[in-house]
């Protein structure tokens, strides 16, 4: 499609608050308990945000695919504000250290990243209360961080299985896609019929393993979707906010928060994600953007 920066559409702001994989250790301020996840989520909500975009933690600050979390956080955010609310269903990873002493006797540390079963991302589907929307990732690939890589898998199978069981259940989706290929998977589950547009997409880059974040890969991609999605830019790394800001100028929506970005700038934490919500208001109001209430985007994304 083509990138439509002169429709004057209104900007649905996702705050995605804590992420899969880095805790506190990389940012003091990432909310990790369902407590902390609901206040964050208000903030947001408060400062313009319309989805957040949710991972949980145990009380280890580690990922967990363990329902009791999602389903508090889910509750409390509830509670707190009427934000949409979404699933990330790639879960995440768990850190695990490995310390070992050399010949020469030195203490050494290395790390491996840990992923989820398939079995345990298809149980998100029994969050109770239900949320609003849940993520798919359209393929599979080698997911590397600076802690460790390991195979993201996605496979198509697991893929249909989890559409299917979103369309019975009334959910709402986001399409990650970190590639052109995931793109093309998505479009033959529009062949079949078992994805009706408009889809919502995001367009995943700088992850070592997907595509990374310049310019040519994100128009290459914007070109591929389907006419008359929505999408959004997901930049992980320094590029995040460039690509974010161009994505909002090219009449996209935006995601900002946590997980794909612990700075606010070069050398500076990001205070909390409620910071970055505001931020991204400021300049959406700079371009002429206005930011699109909960209701709006419900209407705009086709949730119930
Ligand atoms: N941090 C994302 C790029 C999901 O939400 O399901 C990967 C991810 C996928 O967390
Ligand atoms: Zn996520």
């Amino acid at each position: 499609m083509k990138a439509d920066f002169l429709k004057d559409k209104k900007l649905i702001i996702t705050a995605a608050i804590t992420g899969g994989i880095h805790g506190k250790w990389a940012n003091p301020s990432m909310p990790l308990s369902p407590e902390e996840q609901a206040q964050a989520a208000l903030e947001c909500y408060e400062a313009g945000a319309s989805i957040v975009h949710i991972h949980v933690r145990a009380e280890d600050g580690q990922n967990t695919p363990d329902l009791k979390y999602y389903n508090k956080a889910i509750k409390l955010i509830g509670e707190n504000c009427q934000i949409i609310r979404q699933i990330g269903n790639g879960i995440g990873a768990r850190v695990i250290e490995h310390h070992f002493t050399t010949k020469s006797g030195k203490k050494r540390m290395t790390t491996e990243i840990v992923q989820p079963s398939l079995e345990e991302r298809l149980n998100l589907l029994n969050i109770d209360p239900k949320p609003e929307m849940h993520t798919i990732n359209a393929g599979s690939f080698e997911f590397r961080t600076p802690y460790g890589g390991s195979l993201f898998k996605n496979p198509i199978d697991f893929n249909r299985k989890y559409i299917k069981r979103c369309n019975k259940g009334g959910f709402g989706l986001e399409i990650e896609v970190y590639d052109s290929s995931h793109i093309a998977n998505v479009l033959e589950f529009v062949e079949t019929g078992l994805l009706k547009p408009p889809l919502h997409f995001s367009i995943v880059l700088g992850i070592k393993g997907g595509a990374p974040a310049t310019m040519e890969n994100l128009l290459h991609m914007v070109h591929q979707i389907p006419e008359g999605s929505t999408w959004q830019v997901v930049t992980v790394g320094k590029y995040n906010l460039r690509t974010t800001v161009a994505a909002m100028c090219m009449g996209a929506n935006i995601r900002t928060g946590l997980e794909d970005t612990i700075y606010y700038r070069k050398g500076e934490l990001a205070e909390g994600n409620a910071q970055l919500v505001k931020r991204m208001v400021r300049i959406a109001m700079e371009i002429g953007r206005e930011v699109a209430t909960v209701d709006e985007a419900k209407e705009m994304l086709g949730l119930n």
